[in-house]
């Protein structure tokens, strides 16, 4: 196959949404409906049933929510699709924006019950910034639902999108049936099956049909007749345009537990939703066509697998052909590196690769010096600046309570903090050598006191540091001047892992404050610097 139809067939995507919306129950029923499961599990998985797959981490099935992105790649229908499900909680967002650098296109999920909530707005914001198309799920239609009108007219004027309904759903709540598709004018009437494990069996018709009418009571028939009216009277058609340029979504309704509307879903998507495109570098675009290979590592993860116990480098294909066993050029390294440990992901399993083109994302195991942000490129020319960084918000002392652990827990918080999800830092003309972590919210925390001890046998205690703001001084200061500097009460100056100085703060009024009386020392919400120009 060509490397042109090897780009073509490409789809890669995320699933975001606010907490608990269904995102990781409808990507285990994408799974089953692209024929890459033969069985859904369920994320509220009891003993002896089947877990998701995407939700493989232990404390993501003991807790129930997503705390890690996770990468899914598959064929369905001749697409080869890398899909990639997203924490929704806002303490571990920084993971999903940086997913969202690395995809082409998203699916956001929407609780029929609840319509838009913040964290899906601040989603769709990244989204619409960085002109990512959006495909919306209406998801829980199976429970008393918003008006679907309503919810249609609520992305209009909360997100200020255009919205087209694909399909409209029949009934609500336990009168629940199915969608009617309003590309081909068929309704679908699905039976729920225990737990949704398989493929809810359905029966197809025209609105006249009399097997499928005969299916349905008087009162939805008529409402769903009514409304379907009223939507073609407003007479809107599919724009794909529209819909690639990020200025409509195409709306789809269903409920992932109970499969329905889930195959009108992925074929819809993959239909309308766009193969990789071109991407932008200091002002050049690099198309995918590129004849020099070239990708960047959106994510770092350490034991997947607690038979190897290594750490995985995600990276997002953006040009050419990658090969096992190729050697290429590193950005943070300025070094060249030979790729010969490359991976296709599924959940937490992985298969050797030997090839790769643009759209995919690939796991490169056994590169200690990789890091969050870099590019791999035989063209060394290339270099992309896509990740987003966060100001942490959140602090906290991490005690070592069992000093014959030392070992373990040195090593283990190393190697989480590569993962860039969490930071230490410092404090300055300081005795105490206890670590105080940094992170964008305190559920990180727990993550890492519950992976320190299943991953690396080490226990751990938390003690609360009493700041909420840091910023980062001019990384060239010098001593002298952090020496004069006029602190507010309860403000501590540290250093960052890279010995970059901070300052933290107790409120966000101190830091103000210390902004006014410290004109020569201005603070940043980022380091400037660490990121190589
Ligand atoms: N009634 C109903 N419940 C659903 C449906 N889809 C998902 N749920 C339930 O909603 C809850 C949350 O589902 P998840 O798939 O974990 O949600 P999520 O968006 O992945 O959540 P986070 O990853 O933690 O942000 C679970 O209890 C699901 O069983 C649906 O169609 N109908
Ligand atoms: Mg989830």
């Amino acid at each position: 196959m060509s490397i042109a139809k090897e780009i073509s067939r490409r789809r890669t995507f995320a699933i975001i949404s606010h907490p608990d919306a269904g995102k990781t129950t409808l990507t285990e029923k994408l799974l089953l409906y692209g024929g890459a499961v033969q069985l859904a599990g369920s994320v509220t998985a009891r003993k002896n049933q089947r877990a998701t797959t995407s939700d493989w981490m232990e404390l993501e099935k003991k807790r129930g929510i997503s705390i890690s992105s996770t990468v899914l790649q598959f064929d369905y229908d001749g697409y080869r699709i890398n899909l990639l499900d997203t924490p929704g909680h806002k303490d571990f967002s920084e993971d999903t924006y940086r997913v969202l650098t690395a995809v082409d296109s998203v699916v956001m999920v929407i609780d029929a019950a609840k319509g838009i909530e913040p964290q899906t707005r601040k989603l769709f914001e990244v989204c619409r910034h960085r002109g990512v198309p959006i495909f919306t799920f209406m998801n829980k239609c199976d429970r008393p639902m918003k008006n679907p009108l309503e919810l249609l007219d609520e992305l209009e004027r909360v997100l200020g999108i255009g919205a087209f309904p694909v399909n409209w759903p029949i009934g609500d709540g336990f009168d629940f049936r199915g969608v009617y598709d309003r590309q081909t004018s068929q309704m679908h009437l699905f039976e729920r099956t225990v737990g949704g494990q398989y493929r809810a069996p359905v029966s197809v018709g025209g609105i006249d049909d009399p097997a499928v009418r005969g299916q349905l009571d008087d009162t939805t028939f008529n409402k769903t007749v009514e409304e379907l009216e009223m939507l073609e009277h407003a007479g809107e058609v599919f724009d794909d345009a529209a819909v690639l340029a990020g200025k409509s979504t195409p709306v789809f309704f269903g409920s992932a537990s109970n499969n329905f509307g889930v195959q009108l879903l992925l074929d819809g998507f993959l239909k309308h939703s766009p193969p990789p495109k071109s991407r932008v570098m200091s002002g050049t675009e690099i198309s995918p066509e590129h004849p020099q290979f070239s990708g960047f590592i959106f994510k770092i993860q350490a034991n997947m697998d607690p038979k190897h116990r290594d750490r995985i480098a995600f990276i997002r294909v953006c040009s050419g052909k990658f090969e096992r066993d190729m050697t290429v050029h590193h950005s943070r390294s300025e070094k060249k590196v030979r790729l010969s440990s490359s991976h296709k992901i599924f959940g937490n399993e992985r298969e050797t690769v030997d090839e790769a083109y643009p759209g995919d994302v690939i796991g490169l195991v056994g590169h200690d010096s990789f890091g969050i942000g870099d590019t791999l490129t035989t063209d060394p020319r290339i270099l992309y600046k896509e990740i987003p960084r966060f100001t942490p918000e959140a602090f906290s002392y991490l005690h070592n309570p069992n000093t014959a652990k030392y070992k373990q827990f040195r090593q283990g918080l190393e190697q989480l903090l590569q993962e860039g999800v969490i930071q230490t830092l410092y404090l300055r003309n300081s005795s105490i050598k206890t670590p105080l972590l940094a992170a964008v919210g305190p559920l990180q925390f727990e993550v890492v006191q519950f992976r320190l001890e299943s991953e690396y046998g080490a226990e751990s205690r938390l003690e609360a540091a009493p700041w909420t703001v840091v910023r980062w001084l001019p990384t060239d200061i010098q001593e002298e001047v952090l020496d004069s500097l006029s602190l507010p009460t309860g403000a501590r100056i540290a250093y960052d892992l890279g010995k970059n100085p901070v300052v933290l703060f107790q409120t966000e009024w101190s830091a103000n404050y210390f902004g006014e009386t410290n004109k020569h020392a201005p603070l940043s919400s980022l380091p400037i610097q660490t990121v190589r120009e």
